[in-house]
C-alpha cells in the first residue's frame, strides 16, 4: 500500500480543471453508494471534497458485482476517465474501470435512528466527524485559528506557550480541576494570562493559543470543560487599547474566513458572513443592567449576567458590542479598579449579537505591587499563592492589558451552531469524556 498517495494524480479539487477523457487515479472514501441494475454510483470523499464515480458492468466486467458490494466508508483507490456531466455534483464525474479496496469498512453504524439523537451522534463522534457538516465546521475552525495567528504575527506579537499544570487559580477556585502531581496537589490551567504577564516584560506583545480547563458544571450551550483559548497581553496598553485590539482581531477573522472558507461557512450557516465595518458599540455595565431591567429581568446592580440575561442583551444588537465597567465584586482580583469609580473595574466583555453572548473577556491589570497585594487581601485570597505573580510587580512592570477569547464560542456565533460542543473535534463537557 505504501506509495498510494503518490500514486494519486488528481483529487476532487484539481479534477474540475481536467478535460473530458482525461485518465485519472484517485483515492478516498466511499461517502455514499447507489446501485441501479448495471450501474453503481459512488460519492468519493477526499481531503478536498467530493467527486462522483460511476461504474458500469460493461467497463468493470466481472468485477462489477464485487465493486457494487463495497461498503460505504471503505477507503478505495480507483482509475477511470473524466466526464463532464451537468447532473454530477461539481459538473464532473469519473467513469471507473479499476477499483482497489485499500481498507474495507464494516457496516456503517450511523443509521437514521442514530442520526436523530444528538447524544448518540456524539457517542460516535470518532465516526460522525466524517460527515459534511462536521467537515465544514472543522475546516472553518482551522481557518479561524489561522486568521487569529496571522493577525497577531502581522502585528508583531510573539507566540508563547504556558504550562498546563498550575498551582493557583486565575479565574476563581470554583472552576479548578484538581489533580495529583506526584505527591503534591496541582490544577489544570484556566488561563495563560499570568504567564503572559511575565512574558510581556520580554516581548511587550504576546499571545497564546492553547486549551484552558474549567470544572464548570453548568450545562449551557456555551460551556465546555476544555476549550481552545486564544489570549493576548500587551505592555504599555490601557483598557481602551485592548478593546481596540479585540475589535480589530474579530473583524480580521470575519474578513479572512470570507476569503479562506466561504463555501464551508455558507454550507453550515446558510449564508455568507456579513462584512463588519462599523465600530463596535461600547455600552457600560450600568446601561446593560438598565436594558435588562426594562426587559423585565429581576437583576440588580452588582450581579453577574446569567445565560438568559446575556442572551436577552445580545438579542438587542446585530453586530458585536462591548459591555465595559463590570463591578469589582464580579471580577477576578487582578483587574484594575476604575480610578474615578473604584466600585467598577477597567474590564469588558465582547458580546456576539443575535443572542450568542460573550466571546471575549479582558481589561487592564493591576501592575503595582502594593495595590495588587491589598486587593488580593481585600478579596479574601492568600497572597502566598500568588508569590511569583506578585514578585514580577517589583521589577519594572508597566501598565498592561489583555484578553481571552474562546474559539468555540466565536465559531458557534459565526456558524450559528446550536452548541459549543459542535465547534470542536472531541468535546469535553461535564457529562462527556468519551470518545
Ligand atoms: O474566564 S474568562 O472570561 N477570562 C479569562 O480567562 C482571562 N484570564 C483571559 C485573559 O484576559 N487572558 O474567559 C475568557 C474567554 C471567555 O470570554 C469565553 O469566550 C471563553 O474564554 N470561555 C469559555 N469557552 C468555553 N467554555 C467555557 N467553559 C469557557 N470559559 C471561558
Amino acid at each position: 500500500m505504501a506509495g498510494l498517495v503518490k500514486w494519486r494524480d488528481a483529487d476532487s479539487r484539481s479534477i474540475t480543471n481536467l478535460s473530458d477523457g482525461h485518465r485519472v487515479k484517485l483515492i478516498g472514501w466511499v461517502f455514499t453508494k447507489r446501485v441501479h441494475s448495471n450501474k453503481v454510483f459512488f460519492m468519493l470523499r477526499d481531503r478536498y471534497g467530493y467527486i462522483q464515480l460511476v461504474g458500469d458492468s460493461e467497463r468493470l466486467g466481472d468485477a462489477f458485482k464485487q465493486v457494487s458490494e463495497i461498503p460505504v466508508e471503505s477507503a478505495i483507490a480507483v482509475e477511470g476517465v473524466v466526464k463532464r456531466d451537468p447532473r454530477a455534483p461539481g459538473g464532473v464525474e469519473v467513469h471507473i474501470d479499476k477499483v482497489d479496496v485499500v481498507a474495507r469498512a464494516d457496516v456503517w453504524p450511523i443509521t437514521p435512528s442514530v442520526a436523530k439523537s444528538p447524544e448518540a451522534m456524539f457517542d460516535l463522534r470518532h465516526l460522525t466527524i466524517r460527515g459534511p457538516k462536521s467537515r465544514a465546521v472543522l475546516l472553518t475552525r482551522s481557518a479561524l485559528v489561522q486568521a487569529a495567528w496571522e493577525y497577531f504575527v502581522n502585528n508583531d506579537y510573539v507566540l508563547i506557550t504556558a504550562p498546563t499544570f498550575i498551582t493557583s487559580a486565575v479565574e476563581g477556585g470554583a472552576t479548578l480541576f484538581e489533580l495529583k502531581y506526584f505527591d503534591r496537589k496541582a490544577y489544570l490551567t484556566q488561563s495563560s494570562q499570568f504567564y503572559e504577564e511575565a512574558a510581556i516584560c520580554v516581548f511587550e506583545k504576546v499571545f497564546v493559543m492553547q486549551p484552558s480547563f474549567r470544572a464548570e458544571k453548568s450545562r449551557t450551550r456555551k460551556h465546555l470543560t476544555e476549550f481552545l483559548h486564544i489570549e493576548a497581553e500587551v505592555a504599555f496598553a490601557d483598557h481602551e487599547d485592548i478593546m481596540d485590539v479585540e475589535e480589530e482581531l474579530v473583524k480580521y477573522i470575519v474578513n479572512r474566513l470570507n476569503e479562506l472558507v466561504p463555501k464551508e461557512v455558507e454550507y453550515v450557516r446558510g449564508s455568507r458572513l456579513p462584512d463588519i465595518d462599523s465600530r463596535f458599540e461600547r455600552i457600560s455595565y450600568d446601561e446593560a443592567i438598565e436594558i435588562l431591567q426594562r426587559k423585565g429581568f429581576d437583576i440588580s446592580w452588582g450581579e453577574d449576567f446569567g445565560a438568559d440575561e446575556e442572551r436577552a442583551l445580545s438579542e438587542e444588537f446585530d453586530v458585536p458590542f462591548f459591555v465595559y465597567g463590570f463591578p469589582t465584586v464580579t471580577r477576578s482580583f487582578y483587574h484594575m479598579d476604575d480610578p474615578t469609580r473604584p466600585e467598577v473595574t477597567l474590564s469588558s466583555d465582547l458580546m456576539a449579537p443575535e443572542g450568542f453572548g460573550e466571546i471575549t473577556s479582558g481589561g487592564q491589570r493591576i501592575h503595582e505591587y502594593d495595590y495588587l497585594l491589598s486587593k488580593i487581601r481585600r478579596m479574601g485570597l492568600n497572597p502566598e499563592e500568588y508569590g511569583w505573580y506578585l514578585e514580577i510587580r517589583k521589577y519594572g512592570m508597566p501598565p498592561h492589558s489583555g484578553f481571552g477569547m474562546g474559539v468555540e464560542r466565536v465559531l458557534r456565533w459565526l456558524l450559528h451552531l446550536p452548541h459549543v460542543r459542535d465547534a470542536t473535534l472531541f468535546p469535553r463537557t461535564p457529562s462527556r469524556l468519551y470518545p
